[in-house]
Parts: structure tokens; C-alpha cells; sequence
């Protein structure tokens, strides 16, 4: 069987370049209400609150570069794809800082901050600016709309088709700087165990679902994940 690589990236894998994390102490679901500002009932509800917690966000990735990690990422699918290997990034992050360190094989199951998309008519458009509900969609006219393009907690995750047809014929997992605690993804691990993969968990801690993978290692993304990249052999 091909060597097959699926990689699930969280929000740890982003921390070391300044991008908060969620369950963390001080995480941002610690100083948030994720059911106000990342369901579709709390922007039905308050939109412009809602948007201005993504603006805060969108200025602050815009400041962001990516860390070793995304880098030892972007390094590892080159090689594991020169070798005529299958490999998939999949990332839960709605940064664009695999991109930055020039991973191309990169999945966003919650979407993605710098873009944005049109409630009413669905057009997706790049997005660098505030959003606002003062803005009518270029493609449809429909004013206050818009709405960050990610994947809110109630709705279906994007790219699911293609990353189980992934995991179905992957040979090694690897799960990097995530809790293991938000569905689907937290089940991806036994999706790939399910058919023959060697699992690794690469995080700070064990995650929720950290007792069923076969190999895990802790510490900061950029010195764990450079030195496993590394060292996997093909
Ligand atoms: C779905 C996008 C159906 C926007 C996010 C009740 C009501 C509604 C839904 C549910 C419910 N109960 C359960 C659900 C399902 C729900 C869910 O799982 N809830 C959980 C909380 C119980 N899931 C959904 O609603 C999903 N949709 O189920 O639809 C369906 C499904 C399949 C098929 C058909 C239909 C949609 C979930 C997506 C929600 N959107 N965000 C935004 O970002 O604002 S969730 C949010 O959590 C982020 O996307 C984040 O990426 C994601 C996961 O968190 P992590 O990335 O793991 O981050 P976390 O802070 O938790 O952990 C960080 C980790 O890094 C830690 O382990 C830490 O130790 C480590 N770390 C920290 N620093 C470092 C480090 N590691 C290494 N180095 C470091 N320096």
C-alpha cells in the first residue's frame, strides 16, 4: 500500500505565532461566549458584534507569520509528495499561515478568515477588510449578508467528503496542537486506526482523545514537529 499521510492541525500548531487558542487557560472560548459569536443564532441575533470579534481577529492574522511548525509542515508534504506519497493537511484553524509557509495540500474544515461569504447568495471573496452589516455582496446586492466565511458550531464542516476518503486510505495520522474536543474532527483519529494507520498525537498535552493514538509526544509545535517531520521515514 502507498505511504498515505493525514495531517489535523488546531489551534496549537498557531500559537507561537500569536494566534490565541481556545480551551487553554485564557483561551479564547474563556473570554468569549462561543455560542454568541460562532453559531448562526448569535449572528442572526447580533451580526455587528459578531463581526467585530472576526475584524478583531482578521487585524490580528494580518500581523501574524507563520511559526517552524507550519514550516517543517510545508517541507515534509514536498518530500512525502516527491516520493509519489498521498498526503493531506487538514486543518480546524481559519488562518492561512499553512499557506504562508507553503503547504498546498491544505484542507480548512471551518473555513477561512481572510475570506468572506454571502448569506444570501453564497459568493466566497477574499476578505482582508472589516466586515459590517452596512455591506451590500458585490455579486448579489443584498446588503448585511455577509458574514466571515468559517464554519459556525451547528454547521456542517466543510471538505468532509474528501478528508474520510482520505482517511479511509491513509497509513499514518498525525493530530498537532488540538484538544480532541470539537466533532467531526475529534473523531478523525479513530477514523484512520479504523483502517490500519499509525496514529501520533504532537500537542502540548493529551487531548481528549489523546489515549488512542500509538505514539505521542508533548511540547511546543516548533520543536516537536520539526523533530518528527524530520525523522519520518517514508
Ligand atoms: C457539526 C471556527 C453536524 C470559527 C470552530 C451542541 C450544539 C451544537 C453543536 C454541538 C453540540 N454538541 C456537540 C456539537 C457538535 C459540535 C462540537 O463538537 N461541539 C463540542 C464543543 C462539543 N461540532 C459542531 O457543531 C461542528 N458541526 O457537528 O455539524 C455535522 C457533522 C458532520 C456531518 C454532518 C453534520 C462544527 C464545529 C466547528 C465550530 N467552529 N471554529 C472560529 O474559529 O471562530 S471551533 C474551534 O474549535 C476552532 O475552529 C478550533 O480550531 C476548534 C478546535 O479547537 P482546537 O483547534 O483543538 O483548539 P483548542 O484551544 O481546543 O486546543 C488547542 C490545543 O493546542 C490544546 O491541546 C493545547 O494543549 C495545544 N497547544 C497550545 N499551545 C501549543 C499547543 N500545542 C503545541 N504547541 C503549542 N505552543
Amino acid at each position: 500500500m502507498k505511504p498515505s499521510l493525514v495531517i489535523l492541525t488546531g489551534a496549537g500548531v498557531s500559537a507561537e505565532s500569536g494566534l490565541g487558542t481556545f480551551r487553554d487557560k485564557g483561551g479564547i472560548w474563556e473570554k468569549f461566549d462561543w455560542r454568541e459569536l460562532a453559531t448562526p443564532e448569535g449572528f442572526r441575533e447580533h451580526p455587528d458584534r459578531v463581526h467585530e470579534f472576526y475584524n478583531a481577529r482578521r487585524r490580528n492574522l494580518l500581523g501574524a507569520r507563520p511559526n517552524a511548525a507550519h514550516a517543517a509542515l510545508a517541507a515534509l508534504e514536498t518530500r512525502w509528495t516527491a516520493a509519489g506519497g498521498g498526503f493531506l493537511l487538514v486543518t480546524q484553524n481559519i488562518d492561512d499561515l499553512h499557506e504562508q509557509a507553503g503547504s498546498k495540500r491544505v484542507a480548512h474544515m471551518h473555513g477561512e478568515l481572510l475570506k468572506r461569504r454571502c448569506a444570501a447568495c453564497g459568493d466566497v471573496r477574499p476578505c482582508r477588510e472589516d466586515l459590517s452589516i452596512a455591506l451590500a455582496c458585490e455579486t448579489c446586492g443584498r446588503e448585511g449578508a455577509l458574514r466571515p466565511h468559517v464554519v459556525w458550531f451547528g454547521e456542517v464542516p466543510l471538505e468532509l467528503d474528501a478528508i474520510f476518503t482520505a482517511l479511509e486510505g491513509c497509513t499514518h495520522f498525525a493530530a498537532i496542537g488540538t484538544s480532541g474536543t470539537v466533532w467531526p474532527a475529534a473523531g478523525f483519529a479513530e477514523a484512520a486506526k479504523t483502517a490500519g494507520a499509525h496514529t501520533v498525537e504532537l500537542s502540548l498535552e493529551p487531548g481528549e482523545n489523546g489515549h488512542m493514538f500509538d505514539e505521542r509526544r508533548y511540547g511546543p509545535a516548533t520543536a516537536i514537529v520539526p523533530e518528527w517531520a524530520a525523522g519520518l521515514a517514508f
